[in-house]
């Protein structure tokens, strides 16, 4: 048999991946399918990390399970991989524990808002200062695409192979309700508007959630007929409408219908450490030094080359 030639590769021959510095290159190849829109969530966050000039050292980034909760473990900063549906209180615990954190979450609809639903709620009517990235599929896409609490009305999971009859959470509504300070949606398409939110609730103090509607196009496109991941990307592009300031009530999003994207709430609101203080400095008066916890940063502490 003709033996074949390997020839013989070098690391010169491949070119540095722009986001090198922020990626952990030895993980990869990573596990999302092609045409997956997890990946472009991760390289929005990276240019909106980049962008705002945040200490990568002051930054730690929490994922739960599933395949956006691989996110985590391929982020060349301090990064969790936490059990499921726990990825809330992971971050909750990072940041009480060291106030000068940036905390970030990202990570699915079903870890976030299904098995991790009283978290989220929770940690957004106390005004927990962390960043929440939803990834939002419509469907659990590790597992094997059963139905989620996001599914359109009607469409196809696993789990519902005859269309889905649970209404779905609207999340910007869910989070409003909740008392969030920023509320924004975008898809994966709209990568600089998301890439600028991003850098927006990164800088903003209290709760911010951001939800991404992104392609799982091996499951949730495959069970629906939708076609590849392009042609998710070019509904996005055809029914998507952008809406800053909407109703949050009127979010709802219907299955291939009309998707209504934008920010949606940007308010101030004591953060649960600021509440807590105040309550301890009424409470304790003049010895309120040796009860009260240290403030939270303010942006700049936490920018490159400061306050460390
Ligand atoms: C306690 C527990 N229950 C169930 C599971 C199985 N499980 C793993 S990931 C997942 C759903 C993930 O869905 P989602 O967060 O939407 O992530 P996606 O894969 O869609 O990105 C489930 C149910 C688990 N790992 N642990
Ligand atoms: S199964 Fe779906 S969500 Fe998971 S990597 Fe593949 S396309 Fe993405
Ligand atoms: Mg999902």
């Amino acid at each position: 048999m003709k033996e074949i030639e390997i020839p013989e590769v070098q690391a010169k021959d491949f070119q540095e991946h722009p986001m090198e510095k922020f990626l952990r290159m030895d993980r990869m190849p990573h596990i999302w399918c092609s045409s997956c829109g997890i990946g472009t969530v991760v390289t929005a966050f990276i240019a909106a990390l980049e962008k705002s000039k945040i200490n990568p050292d002051k930054v730690a980034v929490t994922s739960g399970i599933g395949c956006t909760g691989r996110v985590a473990g391929y982020l060349k900063l301090d990064s969790f991989h936490t059990t499921h549906g726990r990825p809330i209180p992971f971050a909750t615990g990072l940041k009480l524990a060291n106030p000068e954190l940036k905390s970030v979450v990202i990570s699915g609809d079903g870890d976030l808002v299904a098995i991790g639903g009283n978290h989220l709620i929770h940690a957004a009517r106390r005004n927990m200062d962390i960043t929440v990235i939803c990834v939002n599929n419509f469907i659990y896409g590790m597992t094997g695409g059963q139905v989620a609490a996001t599914t359109p009305l009607t469409a196809i999971c696993s789990t519902s192979p005859y269309g889905n009859f649970e209404p779905p959470f609207n999340l910007p509504y869910l989070l409003d309700c909740c008392g969030a300070v920023y509320v924004a949606r975008w898809t994966a398409l709209d990568i600089r508007r998301l890439t600028n939110s991003i850098h927006e609730a990164l800088n903003k103090r209290g709760f911010s959630f951001i939800e991404v509607i992104a392609p799982c196009s091996t499951l949730y496109a495959r069970l629906n007929r939708l076609g590849t991941g392009l042609d998710i990307m070019k509904y996005y592009h055809d029914q998507s409408i952008i809406k800053h300031n909407a109703d949050t009530r009127e979010l709802n999003i219907d299955f291939q219908k009309p998707i209504v994207v934008g920010k949606f709430i940007d308010r101030e609101r004591p953060t649960f450490l600021d509440a807590m203080n105040q309550r301890f400095k009424t409470v304790f008066g003049d010895k309120y030094e040796l009860y009260g916890m240290v403030d939270e940063a303010q942006p700049e502490c936490l920018l490159e080359g400061e306050g460390q």
